[in-house]
C-alpha cells in the first residue's frame, strides 16, 4: 500500500491530543500513514490556509480536523481544499462539547464538514479509512475483517451475559 494517500489529523491545540490518540491508533491498525499537526484556525490562520491548500499535492487523501469551543478549524480547512474533511468536535470545559459540535456540524451549504460525535475520534479514523477504501480494495478487505471481529466481540458478550443472568 505504498501509494496509499495519508490521513492528516489536525488539531486546534495540544490540549486536544489525548482525545485523538484512538484515531491515530485506528489508522495505524489499518496501515494508513498519518500526518499529525497542531494548527489553529484563529491563532495560526495563515498556517491553516497553507496546510489545507497544499494537502492534496502533499499526498493527503482525507483530513480529520479536531477542535473545541468555537470549533471552526474544520470549516476553514474545508474552504481551502477539495479533499473530504471529517470534523471531530472536542468536549471542552464548558457546554460539554455541544458548542464544538454545532460549530462543525452546522456548516453553511457549499463547504461540508462530515462531523462525527463529540470526542468521536475513533469513528473519524474508521470513516477516513472507508473513504480511502473506495480507491484501495485492500483497505476494504481490512474493513470487512474489522467488522467481523466487532461482531464476534458482541456475540461473546451476548454469551457471557446469558451466563451472568443464569447466576441471578
Ligand atoms: C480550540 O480551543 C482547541 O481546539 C481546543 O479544543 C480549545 C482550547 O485550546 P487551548 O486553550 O487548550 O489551547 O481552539
Amino acid at each position: 500500500m505504498s501509494n496509499l494517500p495519508k490521513v492528516a489529523i489536525v488539531m486546534g491545540s495540544d490540549s486536544d491530543f489525548p482525545k485523538l490518540v484512538p484515531c491515530i491508533q485506528i489508522l495505524k491498525k489499518f496501515g494508513v500513514q498519518t500526518e499529525v499537526r497542531i494548527i489553529s484556525a484563529h491563532r495560526t490562520p495563515r498556517d491553516a490556509e497553507q496546510f489545507a491548500s497544499s494537502a492534496a499535492e502533499n499526498g493527503v487523501g482525507v483530513i480529520i480536523a479536531a477542535a473545541g469551543k468555537a470549533a471552526h478549524l474544520g470549516g476553514v480547512i474545508a474552504a481551502y481544499t477539495t479533499l473530504p474533511v471529517i470534523g471531530v468536535p472536542i468536549k471542552s470545559s464548558t457546554m460539554d462539547g455541544l458548542d464544538s459540535l454545532l460549530s462543525m456540524v452546522q456548516m453553511p451549504k457549499g463547504i461540508p464538514v462530515a462531523t462525527v460525535a463529540i470526542d468521536g475520534a475513533d469513528n473519524a479514523g474508521i470513516l477516513a479509512v472507508q473513504m480511502l477504501a473506495l480507491g484501495y480494495p485492500e483497505l476494504t478487505e481490512k474493513l470487512v475483517a474489522f467488522k467481523r471481529d466487532m461482531e464476534e466481540g458482541v456475540r461473546e458478550k451476548d454469551r457471557a451475559i446469558a451466563q451472568e443472568v443464569v447466576k441471578l
